[in-house]
Parts: structure tokens; sequence; C-alpha cells
């Protein structure tokens, strides 16, 4: 209810250190009946598909089985976009099942200077594709009316294009429209689901719907031979950078992954509970994470995971988390803390991780296989972030 909501709201965040409640995190290398894990094989055999069954479980949701019929039409091929430096490509993704059909519509821009398979940034968008650029031929996405360019500022094209890379990019409405009654909507009709219908406890809402759309971009990528679908940089902001990480975790194609900014339910441990909260998150979002989440609303305790476990579900694939100094409400000591925790997986692996778990100064890139800045400014998507995320694209994938 709406009296409910104002309640939620008016529930005060924490932003003191020395509030946060006492809390042991659950261990990292530890099996559910108690082993140690010591080597990469063990990680893998075992620890790593407890931990994916746990979090789709309890946290994400399992999306529903069932073979879905893809195809996909080219509806715009153009070697003149960006003044020249570009091939424009847009895509309608369509999906069928059972005599449902949803569609995704695909933009891309790839770096024409670049002779051989390119590698991407898979980066979904909030406002509709047309948003990113100010390319008036660029297709509006069906949910959107938003104006053309309005988000430009967080879409640097020109350097990602001069650096060497393609980017890709859907608006997330295309797999599930963020609201709270839009399940029939979304890519789950595909699976059955009618306005009313109950989803189970477990079921994937509206994070698995975007995580499965990334997945499902990756397909097609696969398939595009400009593409070098094994360099392949899943990349999200906030919401969609919980996604990124679920769909990075469940999908080992992706090459790097990148949560910026993804706060609670991202990168963020929960127990912490500094700024947004899983029951604030759960009341707020009652369509973003599976039903079963919301047994853990101010019993941060109780979680048989944190979020450093959904981190080292990338290893041994390079991620960069990302916070910034303004963005109190994601928890950025909290990105910061569990990637850095992360890092023991990486370990097993003889890679380095962040290797400190003191917060570094603003503005500064840290870090080996896992990297992390805290900028300064508010809860966006800049040129700083993005530079560090190419520089460190060409550090691992170049
Ligand atoms: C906020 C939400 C955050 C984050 C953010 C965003 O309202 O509380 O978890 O997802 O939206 O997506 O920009």
């Amino acid at each position: 209810s709406l009296l409910g909501l104002h309640a939620q709201n008016a529930e005060e965040a924490n932003y003191d250190e020395s509030k946060i409640p006492p809390f042991t995190l659950p261990a990292l290398l530890e099996t559910a009946n108690g082993q140690k894990v010591t080597t990469s094989q063990q990680w893998e055999q075992t620890r790593r598909p407890e931990l994916l069954s746990i979090f789709a479980e309890q946290v994400y949701g399992k999306m529903p089985e069932g073979k879905v019929d893809v195809s996909y039409k080219k509806l715009d091929d153009n070697h003149s976009a960006l003044d020249g430096s570009a091939t424009r490509k847009q895509i309608e993704i369509t999906f069928s099942r059972n005599g449902v059909e949803r569609k995704a519509l695909l933009l891309m821009y790839l770096p024409n200077h670049v002779k051989t398979k390119v590698p991407v940034f898979l980066h979904f968008n909030f406002q509709g594709n047309q948003t990113i650029s100010a390319d008036p031929e660029i297709i509006p996405s069906q949910y959107s009316k938003e104006a053309r360019g309005n988000q430009a500022s967080r879409w640097p094209l020109q350097k990602i294009i001069d650096a060497g890379y393609g980017l890709a990019t859907v608006h997330y409405f295309d797999f599930f429209p963020d609201d709270k009654d839009k399940h029939a909507e979304s890519i789950l009709a595909l699976f059955g689901y009618k306005p009313g219908d109950d989803i189970p406890a477990d079921g994937g809402q509206a994070i698995a719907a975007w995580a499965w759309g990334n997945s499902r971009v990756m397909d097609y990528l696969e398939t595009d031979w400009q593409v070098d679908a094994s360099k392949v940089i899943l990349m999200g902001h906030s919401r969609l950078g919980k996604a990124s990480l679920w769909a990075g975790a469940l999908d080992t194609r992706f090459a790097i992954v990148v949560a910026n900014e993804s706060g609670c339910g991202g990168a963020a441990l929960s127990r912490r509970q500094v700024g947004e909260t899983v029951n604030r998150i759960n009341n707020v979002f009652p369509h973003w994470f599976c039903k079963n989440f919301r047994r853990y609303n101010k019993k941060e305790n109780d979680l048989p995971i944190d979020q450093h476990e959904l981190l080292a579900l990338i290893a041994p694939r390079p991620l960069y988390v990302a916070s910034a100094e303004g963005d109190r409400w994601s928890d950025p000591k909290g990105e910061f803390l569990s990637a850095s925790y992360a890092g023991d997986v990486y370990k097993l692996y003889g890679m380095k991780g962040l290797e400190t778990t003191t917060l570094p100064p603003v503005n500064t890139s840290i870090g080996d296989r896992v990297a992390y800045h805290i900028r300064t400014g508010v809860h966006d998507v800049t040129d700083f972030d993005w530079e560090n995320y190419i520089r460190f694209a060409d550090k691992w994938l170049k």
C-alpha cells in the first residue's frame, strides 16, 4: 500500500560505520558440509555450483525451463555511422514459444578501423536505444518515448570506437518492463505467465529476466562475423549492474564483467546494511528479486550467502567493481570490501585481486584481475568510468 511505502521510505538509512551491526560473513571457501576449499578444482566442482544454486533459489530466482525459438532480423547495417568511423547495426531479435512472441531491439556500433573481429562492450540502456546518441538513424525502442540523445553523456561512443571496441545495447524494458506488475508483458510470458499468475518463491523476476536478456544477446553476438564473442565485456550500471553480475555468474561466456555502482543486491555486502537494505529494496522493488529474498528482510544475518560470493562466481575472469563517492545509497565501502574478499577465489587460480582492505583514494583505479575505483561525483556513468573500463579491457583482452 501507499502507506506501507511511506513507512519504508521513512525508515532511515544508516551511513555511520560505527552503527553497523556486528556480523560474520559466510565463509567463501568452505563447502556446505564444512570442507575447506583449497584448489580451483574443488571450487569449480563443489563450491561454485553450491553458491550458484543458493543465489538462484534465495536471491535472484530461476528462469523457467523450456526451449525458446529465436530469430534475427537485420534492420540496419550502415558503414558510415559516427562520421564514417563506425558501422551501425540494428537487429530485431524475436523470441517465440507456445504462440507467444517477444521482441528485443539490439543496437550496435562497431569500429571501422579494426579489420579483425572486435571485442564488444555489452551494456543495456535504461531509457531506450535512441537515448544513447543523437544519431537520427537509431530506431526508437518499443517501450520508450524518451528524446534522442538524452542519455548521451553516459555513452561516449566515439571514445569506445576509437579504442577499438564495439558497443552493443538493448533497452532493458525489452526483457522486463521495470514495473511491479509487468510479468505478463515481460519475456516471462514466453514461459506461460499470465496477468495475475503467482510467481513461485524461487521464480526469477526482473533481474533474472535482464540477466537472461544479456545471455540472449550473447547468443546473437556469437553469430555476428564482425564480433569476437570470446571478448565480450558485460557492463551494467546500478540495477543493471546487479543483473550483469548475475548474468556473468551464470554465463561464463562473458570474458569480463563490470559492475558500476551496483549497490544492494549487486556488489555491496548485504550484512553491512549501509544505505539501501534488503528490506527496503524488496519493498520498493518487489519485482526485482525472487520472493524468497524477502525472508531476509531485516534478517541479513540469516542469509546463506553474501555478495562477495556473487563476485567470486565471476572468477577467474577479470572483474571490475566501481563506486562513486556521492552514491552513498550503494554503500561504496561495502562494494569495495566485497570485491576485496572475492579475491580469495582468484588466488586459487594464482591470480591477484585487490590485495587490500583499505579503500583507495578517490579517482584511483587499483587491483589486478579484480579492479576497483571510487570516483568523485554522484550515481552515474561517466567518462572516467569508461576510460578505466577500456584500460582494464585493454589489459586483459589485447
Ligand atoms: C535505486 C535503487 C538502487 C539502484 C538504483 C538504479 O532506486 O534503490 O538499488 O538500482 O535505483 O538502478 O539507478
